[in-house]
Parts: C-alpha cells; sequence; structure tokens
C-alpha cells in the first residue's frame, strides 16, 4: 500500500476523551472513529489488524477441530423465554420490535441459538461430540462503555460452543479450548494467564478467564508470581490426547491466579510473601463448562449406546476479538506509539523515502515495495512529500515493527537502513539483504490471508 492512497487519518492533538494509552493511541493512528458510546467505526488500519486477529483465532480453532459458522446478530426472543434468560439478562440486553410485533433481540452471546440449531440436527450419540463456533459482532448495552474498543457496546467476539456426552467429554472440551486458547495468544505477542473466575451470566461452576496483566486492566487480579514464567511457546499438542490436554491445563492453572470474584485471602497468603502479586488484568477470554443447564431448559438430548434419551453436556467458550486490538496495544507500546507484535501487524513493513522526487530514491524504493511484495509480505511506502522527521513520527504513531529508510546518501554506498520498532536499533544494508531479512524475521509468522 501507498501512504499517498490509503486512508489513515492520523491525529496530531491527542483526544481529550481517551483515557487510556491503548485508546489514544487508536484514535490518533487513524485505526478506530467513535459513532456513539461504545460503537465504532474500524477505519481502513484498524480494520486490518482485527481481520489479523480474527484470522488466528480462526486458524487455532480449526487446529483444535473446531467447526466455523455464522449465526445472525439479531434473535427472535422465544429462544431466550425458553432458557429463562430474557428476563434473567437484565438491561445490557438490547431489546428490539420488529414490524410485526415480534419481541426480538441483538445477541449477547449465542447459548441459546447454537442449542436451538444442535437440538433440530443432531439426535444420536454417534454425531458428538461435536464443537461449533463463530466470530460475530455482539451486543451489550453496557451501563459503562468506555477505554474505546476494550469494553464496548457493539464488539466482535469468537464463541464456541462444545456438545458432549457426558461430562468427562465436556471437559476434555474444557481443556482442549484452554490449550488452543494459550496457543491463540501466544501467537498474537501476548502472555494471557487463565485465572479462576466468576460464571456471571453464563452459568455453570467451572471457568477461567485470559487475562492480559496490565495497569489499565478493569479487574483487579491476584496471583503466584511463578506463573508468569510459563510460556506455551510453539509447541504442538495432540488436542484428541484427554492426557495431553489436561497436563497443559494442570500446568497453567495449578498456581494460584485469580480474579476478585473469586479471590480466597487465606488460599492466597499460602503463598510464599515474595510471589504474592496483586494487579490488574484486562480479560480477553473465558472459558465455561455448564453442563445441562441449556439442554435441560430446552430440551437437547440425544440417544446414548443403550438407546436412552440423555441431555447433553455443554460449554462455551469466548474470546474478546475486537478487545484484543486494544489489549495488544496495552501491552505493546512506548511514548511514541504502537509496537505491533509481528503475528498482528496491519503491515509488515515501512518503507520512508526521505526524498520523494528524487528519481534515484523513488526508483530504489519501488524496487524495495515490488521486493517486498514478491516475498508475499505487504509494505506500506511513505511516498507523501513530506519532511522526513514527518515521516518516521507517523511510522512510529502507527507501530510497524519495521521499517527501511532509503535516501541519496545511503544510495550512493549501495545501502538502505532496516529499523527495528521495538529496539529502535538501525542497521545499513543493501536493499537485497534488507528484504532477505525482513522476509526471514516473517517466516515463522508465515503472512496471514485477508479475510476467512
Ligand atoms: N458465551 C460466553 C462465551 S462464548 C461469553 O459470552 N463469554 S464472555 O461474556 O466472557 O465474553 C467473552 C469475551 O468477550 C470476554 O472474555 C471479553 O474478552 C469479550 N467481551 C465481553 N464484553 C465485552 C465488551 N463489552 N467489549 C469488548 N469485549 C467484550
Amino acid at each position: 500500500m501507498r501512504l499517498s492512497r490509503y486512508f489513515l487519518p492520523v491525529l496530531k492533538e491527542t483526544p481529550a476523551e481517551a483515557q487510556i494509552v491503548s485508546h489514544r493511541l487508536m484514535l490518533r493512528a487513524g485505526m478506530i472513529k467513535q459513532s456513539s458510546a461504545g460503537i465504532y467505526s474500524w477505519l481502513p488500519m484498524g480494520f486490518k489488524v482485527l481481520k489479523k486477529i480474527e484470522r488466528i483465532v480462526h486458524e487455532e480453532q480449526i487446529r483444535a477441530g473446531h467447526v466455523p459458522m455464522l449465526m445472525p446478530t439479531i434473535q427472535p426472543a422465544d429462544l431466550w423465554k425458553e432458557s429463562g434468560r430474557y428476563d434473567a439478562y437484565g438491561a445490557e440486553l438490547l431489546r428490539i420490535r420488529d414490524r410485526q410485533d415480534r419481541d426480538m433481540l441483538y445477541g449477547p452471546t449465542n447459548e441459546e441459538m447454537i442449542t436451538d440449531i444442535f437440538r433440530s440436527h443432531v439426535a444420536s450419540y454417534k454425531d458428538l461430540p461435536l464443537t461449533l463456533y463463530h466470530i460475530q459482532w455482539k451486543f451489550r448495552d453496557e451501563m459503562r462503555p468506555r477505554f474505546g474498543v476494550m469494553r464496548g457496546r457493539e464488539f466482535l467476539m469468537k464463541d464456541g460452543y462444545n456438545f458432549d456426552l457426558t461430562k468427562e467429554d465436556a471437559l476434555h472440551a474444557y481443556n482442549r479450548h484452554l490449550v488452543s486458547y494459550l496457543r491463540t495468544y501466544e501467537r498474537m505477542g501476548l502472555q494471557a494467564i487463565p485465572m479462576r473466575a466468576d460464571s456471571g451470566p453464563i452459568g455453570g461452576d467451572d471457568t477461567h478467564e485470559f487475562l492480559v496483566l496490565a495497569e489499565t486492566g478493569e479487574s483487579e487480579v491476584f496471583y503466584d508470581a511463578e506463573i508468569t514464567d510459563l510460556s506455551f511457546g510453539d509447541r504442538e499438542v495432540d488436542y484428541d490426547s484427554v492426557d495431553e490436554c489436561r497436563a497443559v491445563l494442570e500446568e497453567f492453572t495449578s498456581r494460584y491466579a485469580r480474579t476478585d470474584e473469586t479471590h480466597d485471602a487465606d488460599e492466597f497468603a499460602k503463598i510464599p510473601e515474595a510471589r504474592q502479586r496483586v494487579a490488574r488484568g484486562i480479560e480477553v477470554g473465558q472459558i465455561f463448562y455448564f453442563g445441562t443447564k441449556y439442554s435441560d431448559a430446552m430440551g437437547a438430548s440425544v440417544q446414548d449406546a443403550d438407546g436412552n434419551k440423555v441431555p447433553v453436556h455443554m460449554g462455551s467458550h469466548g474470546i474478546g476479538v475486537s478487545r484484543l486490538v486494544g489489549a495488544i496495544i496495552e501491552a505493546s507500546h512506548d511514548e511514541n506509539g504502537i509496537i505491533w507484535p509481528e503475528g498482528v501487524t496491519p503491515f509488515h513493513c515501512g518503507i520512508v523515502n526521505l526524498k520523494q522526487g528524487d528519481a534515484e530514491a523513488d526508483a530504489a524504493c519501488e524496487n524495495l515495495y515490488a521486493a517486498l511484495e514478491a516475498e508475499g509480505l505487504e509494505p506500506l511506502y511513505d511516498d507523501r512529500n513530506e519532511r522526513a522527521g514527518g515521516k518516521f513520527a507517523t511510522m512510529d504513531l502507527i507501530g510497524l515493527p519495521w521499517r527501511i529508510t532509503v535516501g541519496p546518501r545511503g544510495l550512493k554506498n549501495g545501502v538502505v537502513e532496516l529499523t527495528s520498532r521495538r529496539t529502535g536499533e538501525s542497521e545499513e544494508m543493501s536493499p537485497e539483504a534488507a528484504v532477505a531479512r525482513v522476509a526471514e524475521i516473517y517466516a515463522a509468522h508465515k503472512p496471514v490471508n485477508p479475510g476467512v
């Protein structure tokens, strides 16, 4: 993409309404525009990051054996009356009436709808286990939408639902989700810690939230410092193996780590004092096992091997896709702007032309652009007639992890400059070497297809 043809409405001033750094940077970098409280348009660069996150979520869900689909945003109220949540959910549920006077709602989550789909089409234990998921916009009429996309009213969520014959099978689905989530967040450059939480309006006894530690997080968390030494890395886990998934769950959940909702001061006190941590975190996902809550209420059962009709055991599992954009920025920025992890960066590499209009500099930039594209990478070329200082400031603000700077002086010696946004370190090398280096860096983050 050439910046002169893109739509990147960066702001010079820091917007007064934004209280936390990710919200400020998303506005300043021209990623989002508020349309009304807690509802945003995703401008081109914000949209690109959102799609990259979505793509990683899809890839890891499919790797875990979960099946993608799409349910509508608007749901009939009747389904929610069946489960009892139409009244129980409270004011966060946006109730709508259509022209036929039918009660509808904008879905805040999809347990009822997926249970309805399941009961209409599945009748035998032979069709289990099954996990269906979608990535769809949700609406919750939050009392206090704030912090930009962090607590929106309209937000994008991955929500998945497992259907199993027995509690043991459903607990395996729970563990499998935990493993796949660890892998998902790791690919986004995040450490997200599973913590014992409260299940709220979704219901059930077993639930973990995944929290990214950040001072601006909305949740207060209590944990054993040893937990931050754990890293999932790029290990391969056999998702069909009950033992392998359980081993990962035990490794990542055996130490004390809880949100304030489930915090137990006596248990916490048993941790050696030097390891006790009280901090704040951003909830980027949550997994639930709620047994037969919805299948009992809505008659979702299958025939078991003996011919008995039994209700299915279920769980639901969410990832805050749009919230993750903010969470990643909270975890990765400096005073000059965003620092995207390679896995989610909107463009792989910036190209800054120090002397636009200089025949040699222009040609070198065009060649770099073509060579990066030939490697399957997406460069963002700042080809505007602007001063170098302004171009650098924009690149730092929008946070591409790598930048190649091209100027007449370097070109005389056959070199360009490759700069890391994270460390600020620069190295001179030939244009070919710079392209090869950038391609090598991204080999571990194989370029992601836009869209699904
Ligand atoms: N049905 C279950 C799991 S599919 C569910 O709705 N879980 S949830 O309520 O925990 O939401 C899943 C994730 O969506 C949360 O972990 C959080 O990351 C994200 N989320 C929830 N509310 C908001 C909001 N108002 N704005 C942005 N993201 C949100």
